[in-house]
């Protein structure tokens, strides 16, 4: 076993080699470090012929920050789990965990080069027809066959334990769904939307769901969540897509996941028309947008119901109507969480380029004050939001277009 060191490339692309029978001769391997920007080392090892493999390390500290924010590097133990649990249920849409050595904390895996960052793919205006419908599936069996559903209770409370993740959780119980609401020295507030972000510090009504939003998330262990599916955590090409980056797995609320990845869409749905000078382009993604939004839910419920009715092995949840019930608890959480997501990546610490990007400063503005009034929206009408139409309907009457140049 070899203690914790910071890898450099060379010792990346050792252990690259010592861990898979893809490279042939070690003397034609290269490696260079590429950063995944907030928490960790990330290095691509190739060989002469191409072929290549991703070293992930966690660093005993926020990336983004420095040494002043420490961060356990068991964050590195969880993300290999998920993975690799993840990929047990759907393989197909979750990221090879090709090794994983805990001393090091570090995790050789698959290269997606073939792919491209959905992030990016949204923000260019590309369009996949297979999005939706393959991250509901993924979404649906990776949450159901983690939970109640399916688990005995000694072996759920051995999973919970197996994924306290702790240090991470923090970071998204403060930056979700505390920093946003007050004066705190994280945020990142443009200067054209204080008014705005000082509403949300008054807003009490607001805040009182939003207490009930984290309430849940630290304690409604429903299912081993990814934690993180955002549209950076999201790989992309004509046929497929994989998620990457489990590393805030923990037991949590269903809805989290489902609403991370639709509060990612509705980011991008509220900056289209910063993103696109051609007004045309921008109504089409946003309609785009809308119709993958519509199938996420409607996929995601639909695999999720029939396999609450053929697959749960729990006598007492295999009750018909409390499996109604539960699912629609989920939508009114999911909603909620993209409400949530929407504002804290408008005046939080961690921004999304989506909004970032727009040029000029005043045409942001207007989108960030967009984001801002589409999650409180959300956040507030939760649970009179009954059905996939209603929330379509909603999202379209908050969100006003914006006139152009
Ligand atoms: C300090 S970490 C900031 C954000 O990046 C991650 O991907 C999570 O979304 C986290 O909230
Ligand atoms: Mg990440």
């Amino acid at each position: 076993m070899t203690a914790y060191h910071i890898f450099t490339p060379e010792q990346a692309m050792r252990f690259a080699d010592e861990h898979s029978e893809l490279f042939g001769e070690h003397s034609k391997l290269s490696a260079a470090e590429f950063g995944d920007g907030n928490l960790n080392l990330v290095f691509r090892v190739v060989n002469d012929k191409g072929t290549s493999l991703i070293v992930k390390q966690a660093l005993p500290y926020a990336r983004c920050v420095g040494e002043s924010w420490p961060l356990s590097t068991d964050r590195a133990r969880i993300e290999a789990e998920v993975l690799q649990l993840h990929a047990r249920f759907c393989p197909e849409h979750t990221v090879e965990v090709l090794h994983f050595d805990r001393e090091l904390s570090a995790i050789l895996m698959e290269d997606l080069k073939q792919y491209e960052i959905l992030r990016t793919a949204l923000i260019k205006g590309k369009q996949f027809a297979h999005l939706a419908p393959q991250l509901a599936h993924y979404l649906a069996n990776t949450l159901f066959y983690t939970s109640d559903f399916v688990l005995t209770g000694p072996a759920k409370k051995a999973a919970v334990a197996q994924f306290i993740n702790p240090d991470l959780c923090l970071i998204t119980e403060d930056l979700f769904f505390t920093d946003p609401y007050c004066n705190h020295e994280r945020n990142n507030i443009h200067s054209l939307i204080q008014d705005s972000a000082r509403a949300l510090w008054q807003d009490e009504e607001l805040k009182a769901e939003v207490a009930a939003l984290k309430a849940d998330f630290l304690s409604k262990p429903q299912a081993l969540l990814h934690g993180d599916v955002h549209s950076g955590s999201i790989f992309i090409n004509e046929e497929n897509c994989k998620v990457i980056d489990a590393e805030f797995g923990f037991y949590g609320p269903i809805g989290f996941d489902v609403g991370s990845l639709l509060g990612n869409l509705l980011l991008n749905y509220v900056a289209c028309p910063g993103l696109f000078n051609d007004t045309l382009q921008g109504a089409s993604q946003q309609q785009f947008l809308l119709s993958q939004i519509r199938t996420l839910w409607q996929q995601f419920a639909q695999t999720f119901s029939h396999l609450q009715q053929t697959a749960t092995q729990d006598p007492a949840l295999q009750n018909e109507h409390y499996q109604v019930r539960f699912l629609q608890q989920v939508f009114a959480d999911a909603i909620g969480y993209a409400g949530c997501e929407l504002i804290r990546r408008t005046v939080g610490l961690a921004h999304v380029a989506d909004l970032e990007k727009i040029t000029p400063a005043p045409q942001r503005a207007a989108c960030e004050k967009q984001a801002i009034a589409l999650g409180r929206a959300l956040i507030i009408k939760r649970q009179h939001l009954a059905t996939i139409d209603a929330l379509v309907q909603q999202i379209s009457q908050t969100v006003a277009p914006l006139p152009h140049d």
